[in-house]
């Protein structure tokens, strides 16, 4: 006799755990099914339209698989628990958002995103969720007393079995789980994640909506649950308008930059809002009654190139500009006419462009090593001469503005701010700390990203690159 050892990895446990949070919110979602079938009939139409070209930021494989969830969590401690069950997943924290000061509306939350790090996992599965966690301490939204209850509430409910914690250090431990415990490690993970049949306190719930619906979704409730799961399409306005077709009411307006003739970067999102759910009521009499509410949404996402803390100054004033002109014009003419016209002006044409002044992420390879004599020993040079190529870093993480854009734009009531009120200091090493490890810095991981190619085209072509990088770095 002989035994198979069949054990499952940190990136298979991610891919199955991507598919199986898929299936249970499309069971949930019904919209999502639509909006899935109509992102792949996108990508397909842009394959077919562009050919290779399509695919110079994600393979097809990769981009038609490809998904981020969100969801919130109440309390240090359940920010904790879900950073351990995605560290199983090969999903670690990345970046930092406050979106508590956000326009067009504050959001009682702080967040950071759960994805791969590596390259080669993100290709494998680049499976990442936007994790946000309440900010009860903060005054411009709680006062003392309710802050003190909502902690109350929070802190005597569990939204993660201990069996599935102690999975999850499992797999983090031995970078394995045995196939039986990967499936029961699964199927409770994904079950942690479903919306909960539990009643909903009405009084309790209505208080917090007052003040936030996103406070009462997280905090009027006793457990979490995944609050939309976004397909990544190669034509984001074509997905737009394809979905209106199907007659799905689309947010107005696609976030993030415009739609134009240079490089796409960063990230563009749009979304709708997803029908009411049935969810049962627990009235103040203490009987149970039947209701809705309506706080999941669908979403979706293109994606461009990563830009440096240059380049995404640039953006950020460019977003400005916009911003100046459309207050000005005063109706006449509209975001989108006004945006093109701003990156006409300011971004670059051209990914080379780009590159040349470091204003995005590239990897270098060598293609044609014997080009690279007599060439300058400079990146910008060694380009120019055909010796290596740059290939765009995508941007693998989120944007602020946007994030806020799409809470606000899904949410029904107003909520209330005292804006008076001092709020309660959030930043990366308090979430680092929070988590028990470091928060990572998104442009820091593309810059390392980006150096070791660079790194290893000096090797290959026996070439000290050092800093002489032949960049523009005026
Ligand atoms: C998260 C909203 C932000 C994104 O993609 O920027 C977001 C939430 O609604 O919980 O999902
Ligand atoms: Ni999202």
């Amino acid at each position: 006799m002989h035994t198979v050892t069949n054990t499952v990895g940190a990136t298979e446990l991610r891919a199955r755990f991507a598919a199986r949070l898929s299936d249970l919110y499309g069971t949930e979602v019904p919209a999502y099914t639509t909006l899935v079938e109509a992102s792949a009939e996108v990508n397909r139409r842009v394959l077919e339209r562009e050919g290779v070209d399509a695919e110079r930021l994600g393979s097809i494989t990769r981009v038609t698989a490809e998904r981020h969830g969100a969801i919130r969590v109440g309390t240090p401690a359940e920010l904790a628990q879900v950073a351990r069950v995605f560290a199983a997943l090969g999903m670690y924290p990345c970046g930092f958002y406050d979106l508590r000061d956000a326009h067009p509306r504050p959001i009682p939350v702080v967040s950071t995103a759960f994805r791969p790090l590596q390259r080669d996992e993100l290709a494998a599965n680049p499976f990442r969720v936007f994790t946000s966690m309440l900010v009860p301490e903060d005054r411009r939204f709680f006062d003392e007393d309710l802050e003190r209850r909502l902690k109350a509430f929070l802190d005597a409910r569990r939204l993660f079995p201990e069996e599935l914690l102690t999975l999850a250090d499992r797999a983090v431990a031995y970078g394995a789980l045995g196939a039986e415990d990967a499936e029961r490690f699964l199927a409770l993970a994904a079950a942690s994640f479903a919306l909960s049949p539990e009643p909903v306190d009405r009084a309790w719930y209505a208080e917090l909506a007052e003040i936030s619906d996103v406070a009462a979704d997280i905090g009027g409730v006793t457990s979490t649950h995944i609050n939309h799961l976004t397909p990544r399409v190669l034509d984001i306005d074509d997905l737009y308008v394809s979905m209106q077709a199907r007659g799905i009411e689309m947010i107005d307006q696609i976030q993030g930059p415009p739609r134009w003739d240079g490089p796409d970067v960063l990230l563009r999102q749009t979304s709708f809002r997803a029908l009411a759910e049935p969810r049962r009521f627990r009235e103040p009499d203490g009987s149970i009654g039947e209701g809705e509410l309506r706080v999941r949404f669908g979403e979706v996402e293109a994606r461009g190139i990563a830009l440096t803390p240059r380049g995404r100054d640039l953006y950020e004033q460019s977003v400005a500009e916009v911003d100046r002109r459309l207050r000005e014009a005063a109706g006449a003419t509209t975001r989108q006419e006004i945006a093109v016209r701003v990156w006409q002006e300011r971004i670059p044409a051209t990914e080379r462009e780009l590159a040349r002044r470091r204003l995005a992420y590239f990897t270098y390879r060598v293609v044609d090593a014997d080009r690279a004599r007599g060439a300058e020993p400079n990146l910008h040079a060694l380009t120019e001469a055909g010796a290596i190529a740059a290939e765009p870093i995508v941007y693998e993480d989120f944007l602020p503005r946007s994030a806020a854009g799409i809470f606000a734009s899904n949410l029904s009531g107003a909520g209330s701010v005292a804006a008076d009120q001092g709020g309660a200091e959030r930043d990366i090493s308090w979430m680092s700390g929070v988590i028990g490890s470091r928060v990572a810095v998104p442009e820091e991981v593309y810059a390392a990203e980006s150096a070791a190619s660079i790194a290893e085209v000096g090797r290959s072509l026996d070439l000290d690159l050092g800093l002489d990088l032949g960049l523009d770095l005026s």
